[in-house]
């Protein structure tokens, strides 16, 4: 009998482009060998152009979906995306709180020490590279009040850690500072990714018996105009690692190496900013095939 792959639900937006949201969570997710599973929260108008128009889904069918994906499913790791609205994101912070059992008022058992689920990675998205709003100010609320207590790890850029946070990031000890309100918010982990900065620097900072740890990732700074999509890959493939059972800061590093590579080798497609290549693996093993053949 062939092993099973472990399960990856995304909850996000879909991209027409397919260089963020949930098409491209998706291919990051079999890059990883996971298999990936997923719920629409919102469609948007786009192109690599920018974001024309955003409709989020109707929160009863992205509750029914989640429902019927977690009665059938072992789900191993959850990224959560973009949400769109407060009411999206309320029916995805009751879908992930831990279930009472009717019969006792008590919680039923949970596979995670926080929710129903383990492994839950929140990017907590607010706006599109061209600006456009992709979670309401209500939502924006109702994330940091439900959704980043649910987590077990958050994933925010600067300028989400800037607006969700209040504190104005130029630099490593700014991190820091950030990363401190969210773990007063409740985040038991954080991710603060940097690759707006100089240095592409990343903190992650959690909490652990000896009180709250810091581990700095740097990066050169990549200049490169196929980033569509990186904060998604970033968090997606976290939620794989950690799915595979890698622990988070071994996760928080393989994701920066892979997010790094499908930068690298991201493919100049439209007339805006390009996607980055979430199947780049599949170029290096076809030409490895190739490699040896006469052909
Ligand atoms: O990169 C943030 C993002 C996430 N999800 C969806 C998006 C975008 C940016 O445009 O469209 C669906």
């Amino acid at each position: 009998m062939p092993e099973k792959p472990p399960v990856v639900l995304t909850i996000a937006g879909f991209d027409p482009s397919s260089g963020a949201g949930i098409t491209a969570d998706i291919k990051t997710i079999a890059a990883h060998g996971c298999y990936g599973v997923s719920c629409i929260t919102a469609l948007t108008v786009q192109s690599t152009a920018g974001v024309r128009r955003v409709e989020t889904m109707d929160p009863g069918l992205i509750s029914d979906t989640l429902e019927e994906l977690a009665g059938d499913l072992e789900i191993a790791a959850v990224h959560v995306g973009m949400l769109g609205s407060a009411k999206v994101v309320k029916a995805v912070a009751d879908f992930l709180s831990p279930k009472t059992d009717v019969s006792t008022g008590k919680s039923s058992s949970t596979t995670s020490a926080k929710g129903r689920l383990p492994n839950v990675v929140l990017d907590p998205v607010l706006k599109s590279s061209s600006g456009a709003d992709l979670l309401d100010p209500a939502g924006v609320r109702l994330l940091l009040g439900r959704l980043v207590p649910l987590a077990d790890v958050m994933t925010p850029n600067i300028d989400e850690a800037e607006a969700l946070t209040g504190v104005k990031i130029k630099e490593l000890d700014d991190m820091r500072a950030a990363a401190g309100k969210f773990h007063e918010l409740g985040a038991s982990a954080v991710v603060i990714t940097g690759g707006h900065l100089e240095k592409a620097i990343d903190l992650l900072s959690f909490t652990s018996p000896r009180g709250i740890e810091q581990e700095v990732f740097k990066a050169e700074r990549q200049r490169s105009n196929s980033t569509h999509g990186t904060g998604c890959a970033y968090a997606t493939a976290i939620a794989c690692h950690l799915a595979l059972e890698r622990g988070l800061a071994e996760a928080a590093l393989l994701a920066k190496t892979y997010v790094s590579a499908a930068i690298s080798n991201g493919q100049p497609l439209g007339h805006g900013v390009g996607p980055v290549h979430h199947l780049y693996r599949m170029n290096q093993q076809r030409r490895a095939a190739g490699s040896g053949s006469d052909s």
